[in-house]
């Protein structure tokens, strides 16, 4: 069996931190089996945003997005594991908290706030060019 083991990039959003789901975020991590190699709490910059969300620049929500995501600290996971780029987003869930499925991150904890971003609570990446692009900015 060929060896998938890999890196993501987890980060609990502002609403997930000030709504202190933080704790929840990492036990389901754990509790899944994937081991957390590192980990910071930080406001992230606007440059940094910028650069995370670069492929949904000029959409209508990017906007709402790098604002949304600089309005507090966020926590900042590297998560390690065998398909753990997969495995994560299938434990965040869909990207809509409404019709995200229950037994998910987003579908247990989450809900549309209506507002102009989706107020999600996690991300995750979701290949593993995206994985190494993205630890590299928060982690450097
Ligand atoms: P993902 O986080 O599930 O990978 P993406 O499509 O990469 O979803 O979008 C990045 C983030 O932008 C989402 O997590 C969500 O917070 C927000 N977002 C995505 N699509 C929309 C939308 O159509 N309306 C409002 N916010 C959105
Ligand atoms: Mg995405």
């Amino acid at each position: 069996m060929t060896s998938h083991v890999e890196e993501t990039l987890v980060l609990v959003k502002p609403d997930g931190v000030a709504r202190n789901l933080t704790g929840q975020v990492l036990a389901r991590i754990e509790a899944k089996g994937y081991t957390i190699t590192d980990l910071r709490m930080l406001v992230p910059t606007r440059e940094m945003l910028v650069r995370h969300y670069e492929e949904h620049e000029g959409k209508p929500f990017f906007e709402p997005l790098v604002e949304f995501m600089g309005s507090g600290p966020v926590v900042a996971v590297r998560v390690r594991g065998q398909r753990v780029i997969e495995g994560f987003r299938s434990l965040a869930g869909a990207t809509e908290p409404t019709t995200a499925a229950p037994g998910t991150i987003r579908g247990d904890l989450g809900r549309d706030w209506g507002e102009a971003v989706q107020k999600n609570l996690v991300h995750g990446s979701d290949s593993t060019l995206s994985a190494e692009r993205e630890l590299a900015i928060w982690f450097g």
